[in-house]
């Protein structure tokens, strides 16, 4: 294992004022995206969409890293370079999503097993070869009437830790990403003690099977309340919570923690980075941001209704606008200006 590599990527990733973006949507959530503003859902049209994301002008500023799917780092920009490639060449480092999918876990209703431990050795290092240097697995955790379970908790630590032990030992960031999932009508203190104890249970994991912290990321969930709380909390309360939570569970060599938006709105997704990044707890790992939505989702409506250009705009903005959390400068005003 290349220690040195796999932490000066991972600082990279979490480089001031930069974060990732998360387009690694597989084929079926892709489609139901792209329906969603009523476009056909084809494999042109997810190259087409990307390609025009990814040529963003300048995005690179607030962008330090982008996570594909299978399909897409196989696929090309407009005049025919390589994505991943491409990104490079723009100072972007390519990632990878490498799970298959969460799968129903047996003897657990309700439950998910995330899979893809399966050749991932072999997976990896052609991932590398094309240019990736970064990774991604994620846990999906349901809070519901007793859930989770123990089995579902130990069972994708377990998975995670070994997914970031092969990944590291082919020379590829570990994105580590378990999701506690925002459906349902729990609290917030519910979401506080079922992500502390995925936390734990990962990193207890991470270290029985040797797995070098400085050279991974985590991408964990804020505390929030289910959807369908009736009692939502402030934003200043996420974030306490949040940083609260990391705080106890997350160890101190982990160079950086890249939430995850989770289907919050875009704006509370910078918001509670925003006031995290405010907060004097002098956290020992840079806050930043692995957002799919919430980077992407104005851009795919303006993709859709407006032209390449507009969706660019969309993007940067929102790109622009979590850079700025990343230093604690974001603020309602900031939302009204349009470019990076
Ligand atoms: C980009 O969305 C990913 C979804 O992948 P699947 O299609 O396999 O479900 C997802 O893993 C994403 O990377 C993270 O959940 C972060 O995205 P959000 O939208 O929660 O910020």
């Amino acid at each position: 294992m290349d220690t040195r590599e796999l932490e000066m990527n991972a600082m990279k990733l979490v480089s001031p004022g930069r974060g990732i973006l998360a387009a690694d949507e597989s084929t079926g959530t892709m489609g139901k995206r792209l329906l969603g503003v009523g476009l056909e859902p084809n494999e042109e049209a997810r190259r087409s969409y990307r390609a025009n994301l990814f040529s963003t002008p300048n995005c690179e500023s607030a962008i330090s890293g982008v996570i594909l799917y299978d399909e897409t780092i196989r696929q090309n920009m407009d005049d025919g370079t390589p994505i991943s490639e491409f990104l490079t060449s723009v100072g972007i480092i390519p990632g990878i999503k490498v799970d298959t999918g969460a799968k129903e876990l047996a003897n657990c209703p309700g439950e998910k097993i995330t899979e893809g431990l399966d050749e991932l050795r072999e997976r990896c290092s052609e991932y590398y070869q094309m240019g990736a240097r970064f990774a991604k697995w994620r846990a999906v955790i349901t809070i519901g009437d007793g859930i989770p379970s123990k089995s579902c908790i130990s069972t994708n630590a377990h998975a995670l830790a070994r997914y970031a032990a092969i990944c590291q030992e082919q020379g590829l960031v570990p994105i580590i990403e378990p999701e506690v999932l925002m459906d349902g009508s729990h609290d917030a203190q519910r979401c506080y003690e079922v992500t502390s104890e995925i936390l734990k249970e990962t990193f207890s994991a991470c270290k029985e099977q040797g797995v070098h912290i400085p050279g991974a990321l985590l991408k964990p969930n804020m505390i929030i309340s289910g959807k369908s709380c009736s009692v939502q909390i402030p934003r200043q309360e996420v974030a306490e919570l949040t940083l609260r939570c990391l705080m106890e569970n997350v160890p101190s060599e982990l160079p950086g923690v890249v939430f995850l938006s989770g289907g919050q709105s875009d704006e509370d997704a910078t918001a509670h980075l925003n006031i995290m990044n405010t907060i004097d707890s002098n956290p020992p790992w840079e806050l930043s941001y692995s957002y799919g939505r919430a980077l992407q989702a104005s851009a795919l409506k303006s993709w859709a209704e407006g032209t390449p250009e507009d969706s660019q705009q969309s993007f940067a903005h929102r790109a622009k606008m979590n850079s700025l959390a990343r230093y604690g400068k974001w603020s309602e005003d900031a939302e009204l200006e349009q470019k990076l």
